[in-house]
């Protein structure tokens, strides 16, 4: 398919690693991807779901020790240290390599191998680059078959060009104590070993349009960030775009694909989804910042997505895609997962393939990083944009995670440098988006700290370069909470469409349209200026307490700072040094 030198070189270093039965070319053509799926049915790794319910739908069950990213066993090597750690798991690069290599030595013998070469943004974008995945698993290539743009149109796109990422997938033995996620930035190359759950193994995702990418980003002056992209259009006509980094199953999905309240949708104000995990931002030749999104479909979690809390990402899921970890409903041959509807099935197999009695059983159907792989294309209010590959500007950058206290709903950071900080001091809750505990507060710095492919300390210092080099031209920065609790354990802030308020508050902001109250962390909202109308069973006097500064308890924030900061040693920029202290000083007044 290809006559890349370096391509077939590399390929042919590999083959000889892996040693597989067969070497086949996935061309992107559909009698291609047709003859796999049913061959994936034959053997049992997919399941054909109700054609007509769900045409072109199947499912798939991981191994259930294989389930989410494995964060402990995910590395970034590089020859020097000071180039990965302290946030990665870092190893010396050829260290590594000896450890890996007589695990992959004759993996897939008996097996057949997939060339998968595969573009991450539109095809033709200025943006996109280009990747070539080598696996054993179907599953993998379906899954990247909606993901990104891939086949021989991406093949076409690299030429005879050396730029490609160069990714070595194999489900190995599957054995979880030698399950091996690795990032060799240095070299433009990922090795992913004994696992088939997604994050670890569609390598255009985290592996390559973040932790490679972020490295490149730092090379070449742009950048690669865990954020969402949406269009807000006004009554106008006008569309305004921002970026929101949230951690993993924070709600970037659900912001993207948000439906304005009633009263909003009767002005004429629409939200148009560019992407809902991944940012490529760099500056235009007009000084601003633009943002695509390199994929193309959406990785979504499927617990709590229905009608009413996201029904843009429900019907994306009503054709052509794939279920990973849901519920079986045996009766009509379709799917089901917690806070779908309140009708579970009674004859279902659960997430695992045990018989399920959904009316009946304790045990939870789909397990709760049960994920939907759904093309973007059927999103009903993808952007105009989103395949067009010329970046969207961006107005306004939002930070956020789960925090059940202190932090307020929304603010706005004083200028770039202090939004930088607000980033950096991200936290949030975990999720089970990753394996380990789940519920504890942990510190992620833009919400990048499972995706950084270098140091973290160098990552700061890239924004800070990014927003000088910004200047005039900088989008703003806020940090937002969806997640305050009250005493009982109940969110305070309603969530999801409702949302739509507090965006029209950043936009306005943006465009010096309203009025702030400056506090020890930045600008907050006037109760006010957040326009309640239409809300349900949410009052102003909540806004108030969740609008809240309270400067004690942002002390001791400081003092968790001061102590996550110490870990970059001489790697911390000076400025963010000197915001801690601002912060500290302010809270002190
Ligand atoms: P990744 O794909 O893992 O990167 O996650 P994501 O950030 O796209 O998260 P997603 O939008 O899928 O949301 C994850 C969980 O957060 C779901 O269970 C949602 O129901 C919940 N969620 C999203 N938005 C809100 C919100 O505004 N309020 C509340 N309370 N929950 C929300
Ligand atoms: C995340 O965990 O942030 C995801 C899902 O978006 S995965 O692709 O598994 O990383
Ligand atoms: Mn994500």
């Amino acid at each position: 398919m290809t006559t890349n030198k370096h391509v077939l070189t590399w390929l042919d270093e590999m083959v000889a690693l892996v040693k597989p039965d067969k070497v086949v070319w996935i061309d992107g053509s559909e009698e291609q991807l047709t003859a796999l799926r049913e061959e994936s049915f034959r053997t049992g790794e997919m399941v054909p779901l109700n054609e007509e319910l769900l045409p072109g739908c199947v499912l798939h069950h991981t191994a259930v020790n294989d389930v989410a990213r494995v964060e402990g066993r995910t590395y970034i090597c590089t020859k020097k240290r000071e180039d990965a750690a302290p946030i990665n798991n870092w190893m010396e690069t050829s260290e590594m390599k000896a450890k890996l290599i007589p695990m992959y030595d004759g993996c897939m013998k008996g097996r057949t191998m997939y060339v998968l070469p595969y573009c991450m943004g539109p095809i033709g974008s200025p943006f996109s680059k280009v990747g070539i995945e080598l696996t054993d698993s179907i599953y993998v290539v379906m899954n990247m078959d909606i993901m990104t743009r891939m086949g021989k149109q991406a093949l076409d796109q690299l030429g005879d060009s050396n730029d490609f990422v160069r990714g070595l997938h194999s489900k190995a033995k599957m054995e979880e104590e030698n399950r091996y996620i690795v990032q060799f930035p240095e070299e433009n190359t990922i090795w992913s070993i004994n696992s088939g759950y997604g994050g670890n193994v569609l390598l255009g995702k985290k592996c390559f349009a973040l932790r490679i990418a972020s490295y490149l980003g730092k090379n070449e002056g742009w950048m690669a960030e865990h954020m969402l992209i949406l269009g807000i259009e006004n009554p106008q006509g006008e569309v305004k775009y921002v970026t929101a980094a949230f951690p993993s199953a924070c709600g970037k999905t659900n912001l993207a694909m948000l439906i304005p309240p009633e009263g909003y949708r009767n002005k004429g104000y629409k939200v148009w989804t560019v992407g809902d995990d991944i940012a490529w931002m760099r500056q235009g030749a007009d000084g601003k910042l633009y943002a695509i999104n390199p994929e193309n479909g959406f990785f979504g979690v499927a617990p709590g997505t229905n009608m009413k809390s996201n029904p843009n990402a429900l019907i994306s899921t009503q054709k052509g895609t794939i279920f990973t970890n849901v519920a079986h409903n045996l009766d009509d041959n379709t799917v089901w997962w917690e806070g779908l509807d309140k009708n579970p099935p009674e004859n279902a197999l659960d997430w695992t393939g045990e018989p399920w009695n959904g009316k009946t059983s304790e045990k939870k159907g789909a397990h709760p990083n049960s994920r939907f792989t759904a093309p973007a294309k059927n999103c009903p209010c993808i952007s105009a944009e989103f395949d067009k590959g010329e970046g969207v500007p961006v107005s306004a950058i939002i930070f956020g995670g789960r925090r059940a206290q202190t932090t307020p709903l929304v603010y706005q950071s004083r200028d770039w440098n202090n939004g930088v900080f607000v980033g950096s001091i991200m936290a949030s809750e975990t999720t089970a988006a990753a394996t380990g505990a789940v519920g504890v507060v942990r510190r992620d710095p833009m919400a990048m700290l499972p995706f950084c492919g270098y140091h973290m300390g160098d990552y700061f210092q890239h924004w800070f370069e990014m927003g000088e080099k910004l200047g005039e031209n900088a989008p703003k920065i806020f940090n937002v909470n969806w997640f305050r609790l009250d005493s009982e354990g109940h969110f305070l802030w309603p969530g999801f469409g409702d949302n739509f308020r507090v965006l029209e508050w950043i936009l306005k902001r943006c465009e010096g349209k309203v009025d702030a109250k400056e506090t020890a962390i930045g600008y907050v909202p006037y109760a006010e200026d957040i326009n309640l109308e239409g809300i349900q069973d949410f009052d102003i006097e909540t806004l108030k307490s969740i609008l809240e500064v309270d400067k004690a308890a942002w002390a001791k924030e400081a003092e968790g700072i001061e102590e996550f900061y110490k870990q970059f040693g001489d790697k911390l920029p000076q400025e963010l040094r000197n915001q801690l202290e601002t912060l500290k000083k302010n809270c002190a007044e």
